[in-house]
């Protein structure tokens, strides 16, 4: 009796050291703000959702998580700027919206280069080394990736060829969508997807190029008719941490939320792949024309991205070759 007794003690005393211990790495818990860009109801959006329950997991409560999503903290265009300033300790971003500053991020939108999700897969891992590079330069650690599916163009008309682009507005998400725009005879305006209904509704611009994904989280179908499925490239979206916030925590937190970038990233991609053709059916039940691009728009638009991957590969020099002999060689 009295051995149980002291056994029992010793785990009523142990539970009440464990409680304590937990209440005190809550007190301790650092709460993390991360701005997102894209509607609370995006794939990515909810994705970042699973990401920092995992980090609120595995780390035993000690970072604390609350994601912003539809630009809501810090608008899409703002939200790498706040990251490497610290005003925020992590967010997500659209990388290749700021390949105008360091064209080594667009390396995600050189068209045609990859075409499928696996494919995809596979130039992020040849990008991987030298983009996680360039973004510790900006102060930014890549914690996970996420592709959107892939783009293709939405007008308000049936388009075959560049003949019909003329004159067009076109809303463009960063330098690569602004000069397929121009090639086709089109005049750029650069809009986050966030205020994209409101350009469409005031007549800002009237065609655009996307996934399906945001052409059904933006209800277009409201102003816009055609959508021309090309696969043209899947850009990714960015989840980093500000790098002197990353530095600062411990071996345990940070492979905890390596644990976790690793998981949801793979998770996200697979989401992606799984809603792809959803969200063109999504289109078709509320009216729209969802077909493939044309023989002779396509052929255009090859073209186009021929000139664009060799001015590419000019801005980028060796750094750039070194991604794409990387990826050609796994293929
Ligand atoms: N949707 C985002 C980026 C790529 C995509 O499919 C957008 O249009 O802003």
């Amino acid at each position: 009796m009295i051995a149980l007794g002291t056994t029992l003690k010793a785990a009523v005393s142990a539970a009440a050291l464990a409680i304590a211990a937990t209440t005190a790495s809550i007190a301790n818990a650092e709460s993390w703000d991360m701005p997102m860009a894209y509607s609370a109801s995006n794939f990515h959006s909810e994705m970042g959702v699973v990401f920092a329950d995992k980090v609120r997991e595995y780390t035993g409560g000690k970072i604390d998580i609350t994601v912003h999503p539809g630009g809501s903290l810090f608008k899409g265009g703002e939200i790498k700027r706040a990251i490497q300033t610290g005003q925020v300790p992590i967010g997500e971003r659209f990388m290749s919206a700021h390949a105008n500053e360091a064209p080594l991020l667009g390396w995600d939108n050189l068209p045609f280069l990859a075409t499928s999700y696996e494919d995809n897969e596979r130039l992020w891992q040849a990008a991987q080394g030298p983009v996680s590079e360039q973004l510790s330069d900006l102060n930014l650690v890549v914690l996970y990736t996420c592709p959107w599916p892939g783009q293709g163009f939405y007008f308000n008309k049936e388009v075959n060829s560049s003949k019909d682009t003329q004159g067009i507005k076109f809303r463009s998400y960063n330098t690569a969508t602004a000069t397929i725009a121009e090639a086709l005879g089109m005049v750029p305006v650069q809009i986050e997807a966030a205020e994209l209904s409101q350009a469409l509704a005031t007549g800002v611009v009237e065609a655009f190029i996307s996934s399906g994904a945001t052409g059904y989280d933006r209800k277009v179908w409201e102003h816009l008719s055609h959508y021309y499925k090309v696969n043209a490239w899947f850009p990714r979206n960015y989840v980093m941490a500000n790098k002197q916030v990353w530095e600062g925590l411990d071996d345990d937190t940070r492979a905890a939320i390596r644990k976790a970038a690793d998981e949801t990233g793979a998770a996200c991609a697979a989401r992606s792949e799984e809603l792809a053709n959803w969200y063109f059916d999504q289109l078709e039940a509320n009216g729209m024309t969802v077909t493939d691009a044309g023989p002779e728009f396509l052929a255009e638009l090859q073209a186009i991205g021929e000139k664009m991957t060799a001015d590419w590969l000019e801005q980028t020099g060796e750094q750039g070759q070194a991604i794409l002999d990387a990826y050609r060689a796994g293929k």
